[in-house]
């Protein structure tokens, strides 16, 4: 067991707090059973889907960005990626740069993701121009929050694949699950009301909560998390309550998260090629101020 950080609280992983994701490798090519297991778990985890030495030398070739831009800690090895004291940010999302370079975009366009979806939605997929690529430092952590918020302006297929790039333990920051916050009756509430907002037209924060475990304290379901592996995939609907955990260690992990829907469906304007993002840059609305109006 490993003690890891989860918002505000310790953990230990594995345990009843957080568990172990289960992988859906043994139904690739049953489109069916995916679609089931979807509905069941939320996501679909699934190990090396892409290979593992294209997402390394992605790796690679961004630590080398980072490095170019004094971003890492000198005279430490390139490949483990070491915080300088207080960190240093390097603006790598986007529609352009370091995430469109010729060795990233293997992984994040990857055939095998194309081939999934075309599989999954039965008909060929599109990704967006848009990469969130996050190199993601000492004592960081994402809130608890469904993508929806974010991007739900276009195709109601749309999906999330969080791609890490290396092997990433749970002390160094991974996607966690929240199991059952997609489906079950005690969740409907918060999908009805948080879970239908938007954070440039309705301009209110987007995270729920940056304690996690709050939300299984009051509405059920069971957090999952794993070591991740280079090559690994998360992929999950736009009403899956994720979160990461901190991280712990002073190496960046990096990761990238993407989306793909299909090719037919309407596009959020704001992710395409021609956009610029979320277009609300004035002040937001606290989400305890608006939870407290939803109830919940
Ligand atoms: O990588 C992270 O910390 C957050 C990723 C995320 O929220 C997502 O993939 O939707």
């Amino acid at each position: 067991m490993t003690t890891i950080r989860f918002g505000y609280r310790e953990l230990e992983f594995p345990s009843q707090d957080i568990g172990e994701l289960r992988d859906s490798n043994d139904l690739l090519g049953d489109v069916t059973a995916l679609h089931q297991r979807m509905a069941e778990d939320g996501y679909l985890f699934l190990r090396g889907l892409i290979a593992r030495d294209t997402v390394l030398e992605a790796r690679h070739v961004i630590f080398e960005h980072m490095d170019a831009q004094n971003a890492l800690t000198p005279d430490t090895p390139l490949l483990e990626g070491v915080m300088p004291k207080g960190g240093r940010r390097v603006p790598m999302m986007g529609r352009d740069g370091i995430a469109h370079h010729p060795a990233v975009l293997p992984v994040i366009e990857s055939p095998a993701l194309f081939d999934f979806f075309a599989g999954y939605f039965a008909e060929p997929a599109l990704t967006f121009q848009y990469k969130w690529l996050r190199a993601v430092g000492n004592e960081a952590y994402t809130g608890a929050h469904m993508d929806f918020v974010y991007m739900g302006q276009g195709s109601s297929r749309l999906h999330t694949v969080w791609i890490p790039f290396g092997d990433i333990p749970v002390e160094q920051g991974t996607l966690a699950m929240c199991v059952g916050s997609h489906s079950m009756e005690s969740f409907a509430r918060v999908r009805q009301t948080y879970g239908q907002m938007d954070v440039d037209r309705d301009q209110i924060e987007g995270w729920f909560t940056k304690d996690p475990m709050e939300i299984v304290e009051k509405y059920g379901g069971q957090w999952l998390t794993s070591n991740f592996e280079a090559g690994d995939v998360m992929i999950f609907g736009m009403h899956t309550m994720h979160a990461s955990t901190t991280n712990l260690t002073n190496r960046y992990r990096l990761s990238c998260d993407v989306r793909f829907q299909p090719a037919n469906d309407p596009v959020d304007q704001r992710w395409s090629a021609e956009a610029v993002g979320h277009y609300n840059s004035g002040p937001m609305r606290p989400i305890s101020e608006a939870r407290a109006e939803w109830n919940v």
